[in-house]
């Protein structure tokens, strides 16, 4: 007996072993959900689809988010195959290098425009793509967030101004999906090294930050997102829409 039995969930934003998607994903299946992966672009398919192989995933479709064809295309498919779906993981993000270095006073309106379309708004589009599938059974929408929403993190620059508005969309998603049945929450966590963290100046001293002050004095882990995930994603939650929780050892709570 899983906690997930007989439920069909779409997972956006695995791009290799690392990804928290896939420890999110490895999570679902093991509590008896069936899966479908989507992958950003053809340089990620290589990568993806072995891993998709390896836990009995049947379907693997290409979705960059800011195509809405490939939005729709997503959808059709799911609605050909299962009829209704039960979760949406959305665990992506982007931001251009330079926009992630300079001062955020340099944003400019293309990179400003790049990171939220991508970060933010396609949760509106999914969750809108989704809908109709979604209120079959009533489900469950998760998104991850960063304490860079709404606090200065050095670098973070646009990411957090994309962050903010990723999670005043879960509050509003909430309220209009609510009445359907469907949930929509977010888990804010601490830094962990993925490809969304390489090459990012001072990553390590974040790292070391965090085990220092956390209350729990350590990282948080790719499984440790997971089994929140799990929570939110299963009717363990069934009470519980528009939260963002905080998976970061306790750290948002320290003042000094
Ligand atoms: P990751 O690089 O493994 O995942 C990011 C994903 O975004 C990749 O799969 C990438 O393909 C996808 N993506 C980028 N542009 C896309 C597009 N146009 N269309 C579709 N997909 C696109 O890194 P991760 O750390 O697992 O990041 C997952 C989520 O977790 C992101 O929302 C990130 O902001 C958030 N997060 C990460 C950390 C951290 O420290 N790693 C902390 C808190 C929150
Ligand atoms: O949300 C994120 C990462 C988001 C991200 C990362 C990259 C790196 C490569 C978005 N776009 C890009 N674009 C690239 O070209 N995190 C929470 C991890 C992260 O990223 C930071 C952090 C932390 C933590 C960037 C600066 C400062 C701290």
């Amino acid at each position: 007996m899983g906690l997930l039995d007989g439920k069909k969930g779409v997972i956006f934003g695995v791009a290799n072993d690392k990804s928290i998607a896939w420890a999110i994903a490895k999570r679902l299946k093991e509590e008896g959900a069936e899966l479908a992966f989507t992958y950003a672009g053809p340089v990620l398919e290589s990568r993806v689809r072995p891993l998709a192989e390896s836990l009995g995933v049947k379907i693997v479709q290409p979705c960059d988010v800011t195509n809405d064809d490939e939005i729709e295309a997503v959808f059709n498919t799911l609605k050909d195959e299962w009829g209704g779906l039960d979760i949406l993981v959305h665990s992506l993000a982007f931001a251009n290098k330079e926009e992630l270095k300079n001062e955020f006073l340099q944003t400019s309106r293309e990179g400003f425009k790049l990171a939220l379309d991508i970060s933010a708004y396609s949760l509106v589009a999914l969750s809108r793509a989704a809908a109709p599938l979604l209120e079959v059974r009533g489900g469950s929408i998760m998104a991850m967030t960063y304490y860079g929403s709404t606090k200065v993190i050095e670098n973070y620059n646009v990411m957090g101004v994309a962050k903010a508005a990723l999670e005043t969309s879960v509050q509003y998603l909430a309220e209009d999906l609510g009445k359907k049945g469907v949930r929509v929450n977010a888990i804010s966590a601490g830094p962990i090294r993925t490809l969304a963290a390489m090459g990012i100046s001072g990553f390590r001293k974040m790292l070391d930050i965090v085990e220092q002050k956390a209350p729990l004095r350590r990282n948080i882990t790719q499984d440790d997102v997971a089994c929140t995930a799990l929570y939110l994603l299963s009717d363990l939650s069934k009470g519980v829409t528009g939260e963002t929780v905080f998976v970061d050892g306790g750290y948002n709570i320290i003042g000094m």
